[in-house]
């Protein structure tokens, strides 16, 4: 194996320590998976029936269709939007279990919940066009809760979901209507992409990527609601300042880490280890306990109460390498299974607790909204016992951490510029991209991949995009990456942004108080806030008068891995904007979805996907991208 596998030097450090104790991680299983097969690489092969597996040969010499019939198009096609409706599912489900603890909420049956931030909830309501006038907070509540939970359970196709046709430009919505790609039904938009792939159903490869483009639009409703409501559950993230990397893991601490998506167990965990901090001091734990993050669910308690975040995907294990981690709480999506097995050598305990998601090793704490406190509690005691068993001569800290500022959530960056304007707060946005001080935004999302060397291609795009000015914002992985690479501060403004860019992260940073310019790259949170910087986009757009695709707006997911990425990056075509993808997507297999994903669809949406590997000749892509925009605004 190489000794680069990352760009973050704690992992390049830890990986050593990894092997010289014969642990695996995910790049040695990474090295015995070589040569990945090329059938699958291609989306060639079909296990969709139990005549298969089927397989086109892509040299065009062996068959060129399945038992069935169905050629290399609609076998791409079909494997694509399979996966665009799973990362639907995974998305929505989180969202409506957050709808769903409101309603309990709302009614009475969850009672360690409460609404944080009531304003929030008045401005969903007000988004949903709930009446609020002279309602209690718990009935506002119920009627959000319901009208969100209408979204997956409408049956009427002809009228769409609310939380989709409240939260976009008109223009945009009048365009995916008449691509008949607005979904009326959350989990219906899933179901529909189960049934039409089945054996001998849809075969016809773009009637199946319409439907996973409607899919990928319930993903973004479905990611929409289950940021918003966690905002009114949990609090709208603010600007905060916290730390990043492997090195957060404290030596005289009971280190936690949460790890998965979903706030509603990790902001529990959170509250709970503050009043039981005495009792892990008593266990000898002089510094209390010391809850960190990884991945998302990482992202989500970094933004909203400063937890540090430890690492993100792909070191996930390394966490459990330091020897100091005493357990590691999961929820779902995006946690490796190989966990118990290192864990197998330390005396960490890997603690799931959801019904859908344990793993075969792991102590289950089930999580019940109405007793979630008592869970939580349960799941501190465990992590104090488990320090109690930890063994010294294992331990190898970590000593890299870097200072991140997160917490910009779209009111923390409206509310960053109304100290600039306060009567109009976009317009110190708007006038300095149409003075190109800013030449355009983009989005730095999406996980990581061992494909390509961890964090680097997140690295070289943002500071190559912020050195041309680009504004960055960030979420996911790729959000972890920059943090612990060091560039979401002000000295990274400093350091890599293009003079303009600078001078205004400055003006807007002094203005809100900051005494220095805002952080390089903002931190907007986790997979699901994707849904943030479509809040700033729809924002800009209608004060524009313009579409989504008009504006000089750009996403990017360098390092993208999982079904929910496939269902994000279709999302953000479907809205218009220009998608990089930085590995290369199990499409090229088929000619006609290689040519829709990548041309054809310009003229449905305005938006593409542009896949680059490299990660420089990526950010020129953006670039160019950026510029072309900007010209068809005549800028
Ligand atoms: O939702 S970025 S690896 S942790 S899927 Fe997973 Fe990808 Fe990370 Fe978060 Ni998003
Ligand atoms: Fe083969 Fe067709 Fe069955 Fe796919 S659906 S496995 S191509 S027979």
């Amino acid at each position: 194996m190489s000794n680069k596998v990352s760009h973050d030097e704690a992992v390049n450090l830890m990986i050593p320590i990894a092997q010289r104790a014969g642990i695996e991680t995910v790049w040695d299983r990474y090295e015995q998976q070589q040569p990945q097969c090329g059938f699958g690489s291609l989306g060639v092969c079909c296990r969709v029936c139990w005549q298969g597996p089927c397989r086109i040969d892509p040299f065009g010499e062996g068959p060129q269709t399945g038992i069935c019939g169905a050629d290399a198009n609609t076998i791409v096609a079909r494997n694509l939007v399979r996966g665009i409706a799973a990362g639907t599912a995974a998305h929505s489900g989180h969202g409506k279990h957050i709808a769903l603890t409101l309603l309990e909420l709302s009614e009475g049956h969850a009672p360690d919940y409460s609404v944080k931030d009531e304003a929030k909830l008045q401005r969903v309501a007000k988004l949903l066009g709930i009446s609020v006038e002279g309602k209690e907070v718990m009935e506002i509540a119920k009627e959000v809760a319901e009208k969100t939970l209408d979204d997956f359970s409408r049956q009427d196709e002809a009228i769409p979901c609310t939380w989709l046709e409240n939260t976009l430009p008109k223009e945009r919505l009048a365009k995916l209507g008449k691509l008949g790609a607005k979904p009326h039904n959350i989990d219906g938009a899933v179901a529909d992409i189960m049934a039409r792939t089945h054996i001998g159903t849809d075969a016809d490869p773009v009637n199946l990527l319409l439907g996973g483009i409607k899919s990928a639009l319930a993903d973004y409703t479905g990611m929409y609601l289950g940021t918003e409501l966690s905002d009114v559950l949990f609090g709208t993230p603010q600007p905060v300042v916290s730390s990043a990397n492997l090195g957060v893991i404290k030596e005289n601490a009971v280190n936690i880490a949460v790890n998965g998506h979903n706030p509603l167990l990790s902001e529990l965990v959170v509250d709970v280890a503050a009043e039981m901090n005495e009792e892990a001091k008593k266990a000898g734990a002089d510094e209390g306990i010391n809850i960190v993050g990884i991945c998302c669910t990482g992202n989500e308690v970094l933004m909203r109460r400063g937890v540090s975040l430890a690492t993100n995907f792909l070191s996930q294990e390394l966490a459990v390498v330091t020897g100091a981690l005493d357990a590691m709480v999961v929820d779902v999506q995006c946690i490796m299974p190989s966990l118990t097995k290192v864990m197998e050598c330390f005396h960490t305990e890997l603690i799931t607790t959801m019904p859908t998601c344990k793993i075969a090793g792991a102590t289950h704490v089930e999580f019940a909204t109405e007793t979630a406190a008592e869970s939580a509690k349960e799941i501190v005691r465990l992590s104090i016992e488990a320090y109690k068993r930890r063994n010294s001569a294992k331990i190898n800290l970590s000593d890299k951490k870097s200072t991140v500022y997160a917490g910009f959530s779209a009111e923390a960056i409206v509310g960053a510029l109304a100290m600039v304007d306060e009567n109009d707060p976009l317009k110190p946005l708007i006038d300095n991209i149409v003075n190109g001080n800013i030449k355009g935004v983009a989005l730095l999302a999406g996980c990581n991949n061992p494909q390509v060397v961890q964090d680097a291609s997140f690295t070289t795009i943002a500071t190559e995009l912020a050195k041309n000015n680009v504004l960055l914002l960030a979420t996911g992985c790729a959000a972890g990456a920059l943090a612990k690479g060091g560039l979401m501060t002000p000295e990274a403004t400093e350091e890599y942004a293009g003079d303009t860019l600078k001078a205004v992260l400055t003006a807007i940073g002094q203005a809100a108080g900051l005494n220095g310019p805002l952080p390089l790259i903002l931190h907007m949170g986790s997979c699901v806030d994707n849904t943030r910087a479509v809040a700033v986009a729809t924002a800009l757009a209608n004060k524009l008068g313009v579409d989504l695709d008009k504006l000089p707006v750009v996403a990017s997911a360098a390092e993208c891995m999982s079904e929910k990425a496939m269902a994000i990056g279709t999302w953000a075509v479907s809205l218009g904007l220009p998608t990089h993808l930085g590995v290369v997507p199990q499409v090229l297999g088929s000619p006609v979805v290689t040519e829709v994903l990548t041309e054809t669809v310009k003229g449905l949406t305005g938006g593409y996907f542009m896949v680059e590997t490299n990660p420089q000749a990526a950010a020129a892509k953006l670039l160019a991208a950026i510029e072309e925009r900007r010209a068809g605004l005549g800028l």
